[in-house]
């Protein structure tokens, strides 16, 4: 695998590091850096089983480059989000769950990017924003999809009508990230994450990724039988009867408290 100079790759056993790269300019999202992050997660090697997504130096990402927010007419504006749709559809919906490790600014384009991915771990100096309203611009790297789903519309609707800024334990109450840990291991929590996701079955972590998200939007009654086919085929593998197996004749552990 090649790493640009904006981003790096990093293949690590049966776990990918994918990292932003330009930390002099707080990782800001340059068409460039959104096409290699496209790039890097559609060239996974085969043998990666998950992936971590970090940002260099002490932010993860600010968002737009905005020096490249250029006059652009509506047919240019419409494919430019459409670029960013299909990079980030990449990360939501590539070969591997992908593990966010935030820290420092979590804002604009880089919020919509932790949002395509499917853990979120963030340490004590993440913040999240949207700064598009003050901007006078809108969402456009698919935020407005999901960015409510994490946190619902009022509140999303709030961080741009007023600019409202969430902190870290705010911002884990309120649904951006599933873990909040100490300052500087955000990193070293998703690498521990992204590991005991490469062990689960293929199939779960496919189902997890490309079906439930499709369910979610479904009608119950679709959405109860694309339940039945894809728990249908998980359980077909032969890798998921040796599981079973493994657990019944005490091989496998135990569910234990956390
Ligand atoms: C940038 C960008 C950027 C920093 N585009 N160059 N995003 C925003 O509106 C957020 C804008 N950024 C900030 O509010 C702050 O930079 C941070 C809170 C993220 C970090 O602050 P700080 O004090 O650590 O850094 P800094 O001094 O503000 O920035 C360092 C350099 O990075 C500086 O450049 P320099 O040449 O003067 O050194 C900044 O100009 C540059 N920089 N952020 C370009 N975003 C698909 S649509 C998505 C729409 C959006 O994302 S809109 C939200 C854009």
């Amino acid at each position: 695998m090649t790493s640009s100079k904006d981003i790096q790759i990093e293949i690590d056993g049966d776990i990918a590091i994918v990292r932003l790269n330009r930390p002099t300019k707080r990782n800001a999202l340059s068409d460039g850096l959104v096409l290699a992050i496209r790039d890097a997660f559609q060239a996974l090697p085969s043998t990666v089983r998950a992936a971590v997504l970090a940002g260099a130096g002490d932010h993860f990402c600010a968002g737009l480059d905005l020096s490249e927010l250029k006059e652009r007419d509506a047919g240019a504006g419409l494919h430019h989000s459409r670029m960013w749709h299909a990079a980030l559809e990449e990360v939501q919906y590539g070969p591997v769950p992908v593990i966010a490790a935030l820290h420092g600014a979590v804002v604009g384009g880089g919020l919509e990017l932790a949002a395509a991915c499917h853990v979120r771990v963030a340490d004590d100096s993440t913040f999240y924003a949207l700064p598009e309203g003050s901007r006078g611009i809108f969402v456009g790297g698919g935020g407005a999809v999901r960015i409510p789903r994490l946190i619902g519309a009022a509140r999303m609707t709030d961080m741009m009508l007023t600019g409202r800024v969430y902190n870290a334990v705010d911002g884990e109450r309120a649904g951006f990230a599933q873990y909040l840990v100490p300052q500087g291991q955000a990193f070293t929590k998703a690498v521990e994450l992204a590991r005991r996701v490469a062990q689960n079955a293929p199939l779960t972590n496919y189902a997890l990724m490309h079906a439930l998200p499709r369910i979610a939007e479904q009608p119950a009654d679709q959405g109860f039988l694309t339940e039945a086919l894809m728990a249908a085929i998980a359980q077909s593998a032969p890798e998921a009867k040796q599981r079973v197996r493994d657990f019944l004749e005490g091989r496998a552990a135990k569910v234990s408290k956390g």
